[in-house]
């Protein structure tokens, strides 16, 4: 191509920015180095191939449950998925061998892991819930894999659990694909949140939403409604004035969608707007909530912090949570900004009516 015709080309435009691109001019802003832009990479890449395990369903033998009986039960207690085993190990072997992580932690998994001393060790801790949703699956509803990044320790060498429980506020990036009727990876690195979507044909992610933004206010709210009797008085009270409606408190009407796979929900509020809630249960209140905080909860908190809403446990912000275990779990609110502050001041009035 002649410089002349160069000039002549047509104009970039933000469809041809494919994934690849975004970090290298991400990495010559100052805003990634070389080893985190590899290892979102990497990570992209090991979901694409998630996404292909996924959309085969039944044709690919991948549906049902990962073992018989007992056999099949993870860490969490629930019955594991083969969709489940396959992704976490996708995720497993992609990251092994680049030499940017120290060491990796799932949800599939009793505990964290240092990568393997045949391959070189980096900075960077990665966690992730491999199939997020995975109880979708076999009915073909959208699912997940999410991500979130910290710094290995300083002087760490092998990491161990405790060197991963760190607050939300020390990611250095979080990021989800979803498996849907699109495979959109979302992404932040600390500087707004940008959504790229699966050229199949290609085989790249392209962007295509450049800084993602939540509206303050919303009219729609998602939460396992099922659980209604076994809620805090505050979420009772806060979801009971949603339902008045106009003639009630909140002086508007107001929507419900529960899709039970986080991954789906927060898509959608990214998109649209809206407030996502897992509260405290008198079911699950024993082991501190139903969402696991270190690869669910942080790393969307800060995808929706990023995009300019809010994340709370109802009664802290929930990047500022020091994490006790791996596997802890916690109570969830995010989404509009001014939704999810409603919320916590139901949950304010009630504590100080309680003091
Ligand atoms: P429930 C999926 O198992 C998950 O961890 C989240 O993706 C989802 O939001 C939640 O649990 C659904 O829980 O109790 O409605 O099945």
């Amino acid at each position: 191509m002649t410089a002349s015709s160069l000039h002549k080309a047509a104009p970039v435009t933000q469809a041809h920015i494919s994934l690849t691109r975004f970090l290298i001019e991400e990495q010559r802003a100052g805003r990634v180095n070389a080893e985190l832009r590899l290892l979102v990479e990497v990570v992209a890449r090991a979901c694409k191939r998630i996404s292909i395990a996924v959309a085969k369903g039944a044709l690919g033998g991948v549906l049902g449950e990962a073992g018989e009986g007992e056999a099949s039960i993870n860490v969490q207690g629930e019955a594991q998925k083969k969709l489940d085993v396959i992704a976490n190990d996708v995720l497993l072997e992609a990251n092994a061998w680049g030499g940017h992580l120290a060491g990796l932690a799932s949800e599939e998994m009793d505990h964290s892991m240092p990568i393997p001393d045949v391959y070189p060790r980096g900075n960077y801790l990665l966690l992730f819930d491999p199939l997020d949703g995975s109880s979708n699956i076999d009915v073909n509803v959208s699912v997940g894999t999410i991500f979130s990044v910290l710094r290995c320790p300083e002087g760490v060498t092998t990491p161990a659990d405790e060197d991963y429980l760190q607050p939300g506020t020390a990611q250095v990036a979080a990021g989800y694909c979803v498996y849907g009727p699109q495979t959109t990876l979302v992404l932040t690195v600390g500087h707004g949140t940008h959504a790229f979507t699966l050229d199949r044909e290609v085989g790249s992610f392209i962007l295509t939403t450049r800084g993602m933004r939540i509206p303050e206010e919303t009219k729609e709210f998602a939460v396992n409604a099922s659980n209604q009797r076994f809620w805090e008085a505050p979420m009772q009270r806060y979801v009971g004035d949603l339902l008045a409606g106009k003639d009630g408190p909140r002086g508007k009407d107001f929507n419900m969608r529960w899709i039970a796979s986080m991954v789906a929900d927060v898509h959608r509020i990214l998109t649209r707007g809206g407030i996502f809630s897992y509260p405290l249960d008198s079911k699950c209140a024993a082991k501190g909530g139903k969402l696991r905080l270190m690869y669910e909860a942080n790393p969307m908190s800060f995808l929706v912090e990023q995009a300019g809403g809010a994340a709370s446990t109802g009664r802290a912000r929930m990047l500022e949570v020091q994490p006790t275990g791996l596997h802890m779990r916690v109570p969830v609110f995010l989404g509009s900004k001014m939704e999810v502050a409603a919320a916590v001041a139901y949950h304010d009035a009630h504590d100080a009516a309680s003091a």
